[in-house]
């Protein structure tokens, strides 16, 4: 199509190629061309998805290249650097998670991209599963009555160091990048968070930070979360990368368990139906929700683009999820609440 919408990815390392297939889904828009500092990641990115414009500066990329958006896919020490430089060129921009290692960090990126009149997306792709989605829809339907009460839970022991290194010499683990996920989904189906009370443990002696962490939240209306993060777990049944969830209202409750199962319990009794993930002829087993949660924001993305709407997950949306981190971190050293700004009236 002449007026789809032009693209360039920064960053095509092991997650990039998810990014990169899922484009190809999307109608309206197309990659037109990569940077990556690491010369062989590029080049092979490059010939797999037969994008022809190769860059090893991000700079030289914005100023050769006319795009539309960028795709930003680093590591979260680069993503401030990299928004701010894409900002600055004019072009909308997404930046993958963890938004930020700091919440300076993330501010500044927010008031980068609103002074530079463009448009900021958190890549926050959990809650775009398809089973989320499904479970959301049971949840707004009002099957189950005013939510009370929510369990996200996910224990894996799931060797994720192996495609992600990092994860296992980097000072923060894992409520930094997976429990950043989880404490988004609680946001989605609950609503703002009030304060929060945490612990974290590392079990495996072979990684440097947290592989478990359990938080109990107080939500804005009286409500109840608790999230569970391990990779610690091995359990009878290994359910990678699915995310369990139980959510319980005033009528009844909606269970996503085991295999994609989703379960409402109301007056007329249960109904449990499959609702997995959408797959695609490069989904791989067992990423498919991942792969599909990857393809539907990037939908989302362009259809906000088209449309002049906010991104679900804008930068300053994704303040709250991340706030929820670093609370979470000070909460587990301290032993004690942590309160979110909102609760204390900053915003
Ligand atoms: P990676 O290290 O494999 O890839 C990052 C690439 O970025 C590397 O090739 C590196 O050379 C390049 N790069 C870094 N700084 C750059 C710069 N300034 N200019 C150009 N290139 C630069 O990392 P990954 O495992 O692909 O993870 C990338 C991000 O994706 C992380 O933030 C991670 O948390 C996130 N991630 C998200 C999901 C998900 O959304 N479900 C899953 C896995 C990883
Ligand atoms: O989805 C992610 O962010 C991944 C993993 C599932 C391994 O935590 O890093």
């Amino acid at each position: 199509m002449a007026d789809d919408l032009q693209g360039g990815l920064i960053g095509c390392g092991y997650f990039a190629r998810n990014h990169l297939n899922g484009w190809r889904e999307v109608e309206g828009a197309g990659i037109v061309s990569l940077c990556d500092q690491d010369q062989e990641a590029l080049g092979q990115a490059a010939s797999d998805f037969g994008i022809p414009e190769q860059y090893t500066d991000p700079q030289a990329m914005l100023e050769s290249e006319d795009l539309d958006f960028v795709d930003v896919v680093t590591q979260a020490p680069s993503h401030r650097f990299l928004v701010e430089l894409v900002a600055a060129s004019g072009a909308h921009v997404i930046c993958q998670k963890p938004f930020a290692p700091t919440l300076d960090d993330a501010r500044s990126m927010v008031v980068a991209c609103n002074r530079a009149g463009v448009k900021l997306m958190v890549h926050e792709n959990f809650r775009w599963q398809r089973p989320m989605r499904e479970l959301y829809e049971v949840v707004s339907s009002g099957a189950i009555g005013e939510p009370f009460f929510a369990r996200v839970e996910f224990r894996s022991a799931w060797d994720v160091y192996a495609n992600q290194p990092y994860l296992a010499t980097d000072e923060r683990f894992i409520v930094y990048d997976l429990g950043i996920h989880l404490l988004d989904l609680a946001r989605f189906f609950l609503g703002e968070v009030e304060q929060l009370y945490a612990r974290s443990q590392r079990v495996n002696p072979d990684i440097r930070a947290e592989d478990v962490a359990t938080i109990v939240m107080d939500v804005a209306g009286g409500k109840t979360c608790v999230v569970e993060a391990s990779y610690a777990s091995k359990l009878e049944h290994e359910v990678f990368p699915q995310t369990l969830i139980k959510i319980e209202g005033e009528r009844g409750a909606a269970v996503l368990g085991r295999d994609y199962a989703l379960s409402v319990t109301n007056e007329a009794g249960t109904e449990t139906r499959a609702v997995p993930p959408h797959t695609f002829d490069w989904s791989e087993s067992p990423g498919q929700a991942i792969q599909d949660g990857v393809v539907s924001i990037q939908r989302h993305w362009v259809e906000c683009l088209r449309t002049d709407a906010e991104p679900e997950t804008s930068g300053s949306d994704n303040l709250r999820t991340l706030e929820l981190v670093f609370g979470t971190y000070r909460s587990a050293e301290e032993r004690s609440v942590y309160r979110t700004e909102r609760s204390l009236g900053s915003w």
